[in-house]
């Protein structure tokens, strides 16, 4: 092999030999051979100067999501499907079952006297419920009877169906962490023997025991050593609504996100769940949000209102149970037509346990 002489006129930079591109490519292939690769070719993809997302901005319209979800109705039953759900994939990511690179999310119904069996699995999943009243959760044993608005809370490993004891079909959006999870490989799932679990607590109690300001004192397992996950299975709409209102009529708006509350583990203080965080927010009549930008994607719900949100130039006008996805640090800012409410969903929690959050303007 040709040795490159001693002269070199290009500090660091080794003396151009006429075929060293043949000679790298030759070497390449070599190594290649062993299963190495040269750092000095992807260095600057695997620490980009800024976050780099394969996801787009999309927003679903709840007008066109809504007849099609329902049409799923006469295809095939909740027991059959185990879960009868329009999976929600990200343009950008279809095949992938992926909302955001770090997210699943899916429109789900359930009609009136159906059940979704009984099962759990690793991965953690949030509902929001859009449509529809008097249907349930079941998570270990307990049943969170759900409205519109309520924000449910099934945890990595909880025990979980649904059941629909109304008269009115119910539809919700879930959003899972399985693509984080599925990411480290850890997902395990099992189905339960029977339908429907067995109810161990009385309907609600996880909300009046421990969203109320005050502990059980009889339950020194779960008080003791805060778990990591809210032991609040449903945190109602008609609960938090008026909070965001009382703070919008205090001035307690951000200037970019509005009148906003966190959801919070009431034991800890910390996020509902170790994966994922959500939030509420009301944005007066007229909002215009300032610009914002955060390294975790995040999925929007118009709970109710009229707006818009831009995206990186892109705008995306939203009213009532239409979803959005603003890819990680994608810059956006939020206006309002009405007074509206948007609920939020992301990875925030996980990002900030593993230090690699980051916000700006
Ligand atoms: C799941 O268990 C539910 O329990 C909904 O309602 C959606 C998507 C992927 C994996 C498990 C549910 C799901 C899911």
């Amino acid at each position: 092999m040709a040795v490159a002489s001693a002269k070199r006129p290009d500090k660091g930079k080794p003396e151009a030999t006429h075929n060293i591109e043949a000679v790298r490519q030759a070497y390449y292939e070599r190594i290649s051979k062993l299963d190495m690769a040269p750092l000095w070719k992807v260095m600057s993809a695997l620490v980009p100067d800024e976050p780099v997302t394969r996801c787009k901005p999309v927003i679903w319209r709840y007008n066109d999501v809504k007849s099609l979800v329902m049409e799923s109705g006469s295809l095939i039953s909740a027991e059959e499907a185990k879960r009868r759900v329009l999976i929600l994939e990200n343009p950008a990511l279809r095949g992938e079952s992926r909302v955001t690179n770090t997210l699943y999310a899916g429109i789900q119904m359930i009609m009136p006297g159906e059940v979704a069996p009984a099962h759990r699995h690793v991965s953690s999943a949030i509902r929001f419920v859009l449509d529809g009243e008097g249907a349930y959760t079941a998570v270990a044993g307990e049943k969170a009877f759900m409205a519109p608005g309520d924000f449910v809370i099934t945890a990595n490993w909880a025990p979980h169906d649904h059941g629909n004891p109304s008269d009115k079909p119910m539809l919700w959006l879930d959003v899972l962490d399985a693509p984080a999870v599925n990411f480290f490989e850890t997902s395990f799932g099992e189905d339960f023997p029977s339908r429907m679990q067995e109810t161990a607590r009385r309907d609600g109690d996880s909300l009046s025991f421990y969203g109320s300001g005050v502990l059980p004192d009889l339950r020194p397992a779960e008080t003791a050593a805060p778990m990591n996950r809210t032991p609040v299975i449903n945190y109602t709409y008609a609960r938090t609504r008026p909070i965001v209102e009382r703070l919008r009529q205090e001035g307690g708006i951000d200037p970019r996100h509005g009148a906003r509350v966190r959801y919070a583990n009431p034991l800890s203080g910390g996020p509902v769940l170790p994966t994922m965080g959500a939030y509420l927010a009301m944005l007066p009549k007229n909002f215009r949000g300032e610009p914002y930008r955060s390294t975790d994607g995040t999925i929007f719900v118009c709970a109710e209102g009229r707006g818009a949100t831009d995206v990186d130039g892109q705008v995306l006008e939203w009213s009532r149970n239409d979803v959005l996805v603003v890819p990680p640090w994608k810059r956006y800012a939020h206006r309002a037509a009405e007074q509206s409410v948007l609920f939020s969903i992301s990875d925030r929690p996980a990002q900030e346990a593993l230090g690699i959050w980051r916000e700006g303007e």
